[in-house]
């Protein structure tokens, strides 16, 4: 037998002090792999189809249970959630940094953020607020209540294989919903490590059902399992566009409701009044973090060419000099693109880039001193003479595509013009133009900031886009309306029975 290496080492050593048991990601016939040097780092069992219905059967019963919980007590066990996350979240942050690749702050940070969610999600479970209508008629009145939906389906990505859970689950788990999960085939470990620790909140608090929170892992099929499951009247998925139209259309089906959030092709606009050191840095971070592997990460840059000159040797100086590597040996702000497919991906998108008259600087592979097996990336800045090719879709890599503009509205319908409506951004000191940006005439997307980048938003707003992006929203505002059902009451309470409309029935 082989002997465990030292991350693999320490990913069971981290997963047995956040309570998975050791049989779980010991054995089974799926490798894990981590990002850091291609090493395994674990094995799984998936859950057959058939396994897979009897745990949907099981969360449902658990929904039946659950939903008859008042809110504000389901709040209560988000709040414990909340408080069991906090104490594990250097450990937990370190896994996601082991199983995806995410620098330190970075895996901390999408910690923090299911803890946000779980704060937000506790208030949350005292406002489950409806309507109240007046009636038409005289005596009667109108209201609209909110109900649980029933058992919530998530699908969740490599690339935040815990958070999104979380957006999902917390609001999930106070509107009286059960949640079924499956993650990302790639990253079971993270998830084995989530369901551990809300399986002992669901033992510490009496109310809460065994299958409360269900963790299927697999691949497609079992995904298909649940996407298809008529118990399951909310599907929450997260990923690619060609994954979301599959899961929409199925879910559609079945008139079940789909939740999607998928790819991004976010811009910014650096405008002549731009702050351009604060622009700087919000484009640094919104293009090269997280090695471009975020749905809002900055992939378009339309710069006034007033400014272009000024600011692009600036950039070019960022991509030359940020420190690459891997997270564990070193303070670097660049880790490993998740698998080989990346980097194909971007290798091909480059090409394109170069066929259609773009100049790319940088973007090469970063090998020296790093495991063969690992894919590490000097990212790209490609000077593009206009919007085409490869800058119109979604490569999942760091390449950032620039272009210059003259006229505000060019540069909107410029970051309008593709089939993605995730994120944007505009970077100007003028009022006027950043409220064009933000007006119904201005961004297209589900997200549109000012003087910040694309990437990086808080739990507080709701979160998704419009157009191939999906459509669906999750995290704050009123975002939970999808994950209950609405019913509108009138009540009479008079003597009468009048008839909407003016409608005359006497019998
Ligand atoms: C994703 O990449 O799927 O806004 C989500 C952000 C993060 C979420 C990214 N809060 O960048």
């Amino acid at each position: 037998m082989q002997q465990p290496t030292r991350l693999q080492d320490e990913a069971a050593r981290l997963l047995a002090r956040l309570g998975v048991d050791a049989a779980l990601y010991g054995e089974g016939e799926r490798a894990v792999r981590t990002p850091l040097t291609g090493e395994t780092i674990g094995r799984v069992r998936d859950a057959s189809a058939e396994e897979a219905r009897d745990l949907i059967r099981k969360a449902h019963e658990a929904f039946l249970q659950w939903r008859r919980v008042p809110a504000p007590r389901r709040g209560e066990f988000v709040r414990l959630l909340g408080e069991e996350l906090r104490a594990v979240k250097d450990d937990l942050g370190r896994l996601v940094t082991i199983e995806v690749g995410k620098v330190p702050s970075e895996g901390l940070g999408e910690v923090q953020e299911m803890i946000d969610i779980c704060d937000f999600a506790v208030g949350l479970s005292r406002q489950l607020y409806g309507l109240t209508m007046g009636s038409e008629r005289a005596d009667h009145r109108m209201q609209e209540q909110w109900h649980p939906a029933g058992v919530v389906g998530v699908i969740s990505a490599f690339n935040f294989p815990v958070a999104v859970w979380s957006w999902n689950a917390a609001l999930a788990f106070v509107s009286g919903d059960a949640v079924v999960w499956k993650p990302s085939e790639k990253t079971p470990l993270t998830a084995l490590a989530v369901q551990a620790l809300t399986r002992r909140v669901i033992e510490r608090f009496e109310e809460a059902p065994e299958h409360l929170s269900v963790l299927l892992l697999g691949d497609r099929a079992t995904g298909e399992a649940l996407v298809d499951d008529g118990r399951v009247p909310v599907l929450s998925a997260t990923g690619s566009t060609a994954m979301g139209r599959a899961v929409g259309q199925r879910v559609a089906a079945r008139f079940g409701r789909a939740i999607l959030e998928l790819g991004g092709n976010n811009a910014s606009i650096v405008t002549p009044s731009a702050d351009l050191d604060l622009a700087l840095r919000a484009i640094a971070f919104g293009a090269v973090g997280t090695a471009g592997q975020r749905c809002t990460t900055l992939r378009r840059l339309f710069v006034h060419e007033s400014v272009y000159d000024t600011l692009l040797p600036r950039l070019k100086r960022v991509y030359s000099t940020v420190s690459i590597g891997n997270p564990l040996d070193g303070d670097v702000l660049v880790g490993p693109l998740f698998e080989e497919a990346g980097f194909r991906a971007m290798e091909a998108a480059l090409e394109a880039a170069r066929a259609a008259g773009g100049t790319v600087h940088e973007g090469a592979r970063v090998t020296e001193g790093l495991p063969e097996a690992a894919f590490y990336v000097r990212p790209a800045l490609v000077e593009m003479p206009r919007q085409a090719g490869p800058m119109l879709v979604e490569t999942f890599a760091p390449i950032l595509y620039v272009v210059t503009y003259r006229e505000l509205d060019e540069a909107i319908a410029l970051q309008n013009g593709v089939a993605a409506g995730l994120s944007s951004s505009i970077f100007t000191t003028d009022m006027r133009e950043a409220d064009r940006f933000l007006s119904a005439l201005g961004s297209d997307c589900g997200i549109a900031n000012v003087n910040m980048g694309s990437s990086g938003a808080e739990i507080g707003g709701a979160f998704g886009g419009e157009k191939e992006t999906g459509g669906g929203r999750e995290s704050g505002s009123d975002a939970w309306k999808a994950y209950m059902r609405r019913q509108t009451n009138a009540i009479n309470y008079g003597y009468a029975m009048p008839l909407a409309q003016g409608v005359r029935f006497d019998i």
